[in-house]
C-alpha cells in the first residue's frame, strides 16, 4: 500500500535535492524514476500548469482558458522544477532533480531498489566510484552487467559501500543521466560529518532530450532528427586550440538550476555562516564541457579528489570534466554579503585556430553569507589574475595558458595522495597501451565499441562482435574486451596521439580507483598556449593512427611517491596519462570516455579481468537477448535446459516418483522455517532502523514524500481510501 501510495503522490510534487543518511550496518533506500516537465505546476486541483517567470523572480501560474493564457497565483519556487526556466522534460528520482542525496557508512550493505516508472524506457543505475568487489553485476551498465530494467519493473542493487568519499549514482542507459537521472552517493569514513555535505553538481543543458541531439553524429549508425552537430570549423574550441564539444553549447545548471538569455529563474544559493569553513562536493554529472569553477573573491582548497583525500592544494578555480569529482573547502572570511559562484567553460571562439569572439558560457550559483539579505543578485565580480597574484587552476588539461594571463596550472599529476604507495615489481607489472581518439568516430585503439546483446555476466558463449585482427589498422565496430589477470600491477599508458586527436578525453574506470603516475604534454607555443606537435615521449611506429604504440625509447620517470588515486581522469590533447592498480576484482569494467556524445559514439571498451574467477549469479537473475524463434525446439522428454542464461549448461536429473514427494516434503518444511525466520529478522531489523534512523536523520524518505505544500491532504485521504 505504501508503495502504490507512493507511485500516486508521485505525481503531484517535486523538491529540490534533499539528504538521506543512514549509519546502520545495513542501509535500504528506494529510488523512483519518472518523467516530469520543468516550469509546471501541479494546483491543489491536481491539474499541471505552466509556470511563468516574472522580472522580480517570482514564478507565476498560468492557467489555460478559452480565450488564452490567464494569471493565475503566484507559486513557492520550491514546488517548481525550474531548470533554466525554459519548458521541456526532465527524469526526476523521488520526485527530486537531481536525485536525493545517499549518505551511508564505510563498509555498510547498501540496498538500493530502483522503481522504473519512466513507462516507455528501460533503465540502470550505475554507482560511480563504488568498487563492486564480488558483485560485478551490481553496475549498473546495461548489456555488461544486467539486463535494462523494464519499465514498471524494479531492480534492487546489493553491494559493500567502499571505498570512502564523495560518489554518485547515475543512469548508465542512453542519455538518462543528461536528463536528471543522477545524485550524490556520500561514503563516510568514520563518523557522520557533523557540517552538511554540499553536493554541487555541473551539468551541462539543452532544450530537448540529449538523446535527439545524440543520435544526429555523422558516425552514428542511425542519424536522427536533431540538428545540434556543428560543422567542424563551427565549434567551439578552447585557446589551447582543442575541440570542446560537437554539440553547440546552450545553457547550464549548478544543482538543477541556471539561467538562460538572462531570464530571472531562481539559482541555486548555498549559506555560509560567517567565519565558518563550507566543504563542497563538486561533481560534474553533464554531458559534454569541461567547466572552470570558481567562486568571487574566495578561494577553494581542495582536499579531495573522485572522493580520495589529497594533500590540501589552495586554488582560485578547479577546471571539472564530466565525470570528475573534487571536494574543496572555502572560507566564509569576506564581508558579509552575496558572493557568485561560476562555472564557465573554455570558449575562446571558433575553429581550431579560434576566431574570438565576445560570447560566455557561464552558469552561476550564489554563495550567501548568513545574514546578507536574500533573494538579491550578487554584484561581485570575477577575481584579476596579476602578475603579483597570479590565479592558480587545478586540472589543466594543456601544457599552459597563454602568455600574460597571470595564470598557473596546478596539474593533476601534482597533487600528492594522503595514501602511501609502494612502487611495484617490474616483473609483476603487465603494461597495455589504449590510444583514445576520433580516427573512425570516438573509438579506441581503432574500435568503435559494439554493445553486447546478453551482459557479459552471464559468461560464455557470449553474444558479442568480435575484433578482427584488421581493426587496428582499418578500424571498425566490435566489442572490444581486453582481459587482465588477478593479483598483477596493471598498467595502462593512456593516449589521445595521432591524426584521430583533437580533444581532451575524460576516462572513467568502473570496479577501480587507480594511481596517476604522469601526464604527456604536447609542445605548445607559449606565447599563444596552441599545440604545435604531439608528445614524443611514445612512438607511434610511423602510423598516424597511433593504435600499436610503445615507449620512444626509455620510459619516462612515473611518479610512485604518493601519487593521486581517482576513477576518472583526463588525458591531455596530443599527450598521455599512465593510470596503475593492482588487479583484485573479477569481473567486466567498463572503460570509457565521460563526454557523453564521446562514448555513445563508441569510446568505451571492456577491462575483463580474471574470467575463471567470476562470482556466479544471484539466483533468478533476469535475463534478455535476442528471440528469433527458430531455435531447435526441445524434444519430448528431453532432460537438458540449454543453460544460456546462467551460460552453462544445466542439466536436470531425472527423478523418481517417491524422491519427488519426500523432496517436496522436505522443502516445503524448510522454506515454512526459513519463512518464519526470515519474518522474525526482517522485524527486528526494521525495528532497529527505525529508531537509528529516526535519530540520525531530519527527513527520512517516507517524510519526503507526502509533503504539505505539494499534496493537499484531500488527495492523501483519496488515495488511503481506494487503497
Ligand atoms: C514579484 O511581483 C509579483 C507581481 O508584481 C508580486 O506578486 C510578487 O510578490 C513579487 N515577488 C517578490 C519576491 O517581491
Ligand atoms: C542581464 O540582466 C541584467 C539585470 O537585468 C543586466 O544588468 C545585464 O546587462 C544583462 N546582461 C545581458 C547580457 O543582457
Ligand atoms: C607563437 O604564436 C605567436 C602569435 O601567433 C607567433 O607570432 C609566434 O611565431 C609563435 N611561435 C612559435 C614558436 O610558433
Ligand atoms: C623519440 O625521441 C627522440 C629524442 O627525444 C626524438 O628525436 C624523436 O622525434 C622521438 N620520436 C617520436 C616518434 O616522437
Ligand atoms: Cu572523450
Amino acid at each position: 500500500m505504501n508503495l502504490l501510495r507512493t507511485l500516486i503522490l508521485t505525481w503531484i510534487c517535486v523538491s529540490m535535492a534533499t539528504a538521506e543518511m543512514c549509519t546502520d550496518d545495513v542501509c535500504e533506500f528506494t529510488l523512483v524514476v519518472r518523467r516530469a516537465r520543468t516550469m509546471t505546476h501541479t494546483g491543489s486541483d491536481g491539474m499541471v500548469h505552466g509556470v511563468e517567470i516574472l522580472k522580480n523572480g517570482s514564478l507565476q501560474n498560468k492557467y489555460v482558458v478559452f480565450s488564452g493564457d490567464i494569471d493565475g497565483p503566484i507559486v513557492p519556487v520550491e514546488e517548481t522544477i525550474t531548470a533554466d526556466g525554459v519548458q521541456r522534460n526532465v527524469i526526476l528520482l523521488n520526485d527530486q532533480f537531481p536525485g536525493p542525496t545517499l549518505e551511508v557508512m564505510e563498509g555498510a550493505q547498501v540496498v538500493v531498489t530502483v522503481v522504473n516508472n519512466l513507462m516507455r524506457e528501460a533503465t540502470s543505475l550505475h554507482f560511480h566510484g563504488m568498487y563492486m568487489r564480488g558483485v560485478p553485476y551490481m553496475d549498473g551498465v546495461p548489456y555488461v552487467t544486467q539486463c535494462p530494467i523494464l519499465p514498471m519493473h524494479s531492480f534492487t542493487y546489493r553491494f559493500k559501500a567502499e571505498p570512502a568519499g564523495t560518489n554518485w549514482y547515475h543512469s548508465h542507459l542512453g542519455s538518462q543521466k543528461e536528463e536528471g537521472l543522477y545524485g550524490a552517493f556520500i561514503v563516510h569514513k568514520n563518523s557522520m560529518a557533523s557540517t552538511p555535505s554540499l553536493p554541487m553538481f555541473l551539468q551541462d543543458w539543452w532544450h530537448e532530450d540529449f538523446n535527439t541531439i545524440d543520435v544526429d553524429s555523422a558516425f552514428m549508425p542511425n542519424k536522427g532528427p536533431g540538428r545540434y552537430f556543428d560543422a567542424w570549423q563551427d565549434r567551439g574550441f578552447s585557446f589551447d586550440g582543442n575541440e570542446l564539444s560537437s554539440v553547440s553549447f546552450k545553457s547550464a545548471l549548478i544543482n538543477g538550476r541556471g539561467r538562460y538569455n538572462n531570464n530571472s529563474a531562481p539559482l541555486t544559493t548555498f549559506e555560509v555562516p560567517p567565519g565558518e569553513t563550507l566543504r563542497f562536493r563538486l561533481i560534474h554529472a553533464g554531458a559534454e564541457y569541461t567547466f572552470r569553477v570558481s567562486i568571487d573573491a574566495h578561494s577553494m582548497t581542495v582536499v579531495a579528489n573522485d572522493g580520495h583525500d589529497v594533500e590540501p592544494v589552495q586554488v582560485q578555480s578547479i577546471l571539472v570534466f564530466p565525470g570528475e569529482s573534487y571536494d574543496f573547502e572555502v572560507v566564509g572570511d569576506q564581508p558579509s554579503g552575496n558572493y557568485w559562484i561560476r562555472a564557465q567553460t573554455l570558449w575562446a571562439g571558433k575553429g581550431p585556430d579560434v576566431e574570438p569572439e565576445d560570447r560566455l558560457q557561464e552558469v552561476k550559483a550564489i554563495l550567501a553569507y548568513d545574514n546578507a539579505p536574500a533573494d538579491e543578485d550578487p554584484m561581485t565580480t570575477m577575481q584579476t589574475c596579476t602578475e603579483n597574484s597570479p590565479c592558480r587552476v587545478l586540472n589543466c588539461p594543456f601544457p599552459a595558458f597563454p602568455q600574460g594571463s597571470n595564470t598557473e596550472c596546478v596539474y593533476i599529476s601534482d597533487l600528492s595522495s594522503v595514501e602511501e604507495y609502494s612502487m611495484p615489481d617490474e616483473s609483476e607489472t603487465e603494461e597495455y597501451f589504449f590510444n583514445f581518439g576520433y580516427q573512425i568516430g570516438s573509438s579506441v585503439n581503432g574500435r568503435k565499441f559494439a554493445t553486447p546483446k546478453m551482459p557479459l555476466v552471464f559468461k560464455t558463449p557470449y553474444d558479442i562482435t568480435p575484433c578482427e585482427a584488421t581493426c587496428e589498422t582499418d578500424g571498425c565496430k566490435c566489442t572490444y574486451m581486453a582481459e587482465v589477470p588477478l593479483g598483477k600491477t596493471i598498467r595502462f599508458v593512456l593516449m589521445n596521439l595521432g591524426i584521430g586527436s583533437g580533444g581532451h578525453h575524460v576516462i572513467h574506470l568502473h570496479g577501480y580507483d587507480f594511481r596517476v603516475l604522469a601526464m604527456g604534454f604536447p609542445d605548445y607555443n607559449e606565447t599563444t598556449g596552441r599545440w604545435i606537435s604531439q608528445n614524443a615521449d611514445i612512438d607511434c611506429w610511423n602510423d598516424n593512427k597511433c593504435n600499436m604504440a610503445s615507449w620512444n625509447g626509455t620510459r619516462p620517470n612515473l611518479n610512485f611517491n604518493k601519487p593521486p588515486i581517482r576513477d576518472t581522469v583526463v588525458i591531455p590533447s596530443r599527450g598521455y596519462t599512465v593510470i596503475e592498480f593492482r588487479s583484485n576484482n573479477p569481473g567486466f569494467w567498463l572503460f570509457h570516455c565521460h563526454q557523453t556524445t564521446h562514448m555513445n559514439e563508441g569510446m568505451s571498451m571492456i577491462i575483463a579481468e580474471a574470467l575463471d574467477k567470476l562470482p556466479a549469479l544471484p539466483y533468478g537473475f533476469p535475463t534478455c537477448g535476442d528471440f528469433t524463434g527458430t531455435e531447435k525446439p526441445r524434444s519430448e522428454g528431453s532432460d537438458e535446459i540449454t543453460g544460456a542464461a546462467m551460460g552453462q549448461s544445466v542439466t536436470v536429473v531425472e527423478l523418481g516418483y517417491t524422491q519427488l514427494i519426500i523432496i517436496i516434503v522436505i522443502s516445503a518444511a524448510l522454506s515454512a522455517t526459513i519463512a518464519l525466520v526470515t519474518v522474525g529478522i526482517y522485524n527486528a531489523r526494521a525495528n532497529k532502523n527505525k529508531t537509528s534512523e529516526t535519530q540520525a536523520t531530519p527527513q527520512r524518505q517516507e517524510d519526503t514524500v507526502p509533503r504539505q505544500d505539494c499534496a493537499s491532504s484531500l488527495q492523501e485521504d483519496a488515495v488511503e481510501d481506494t487503497v
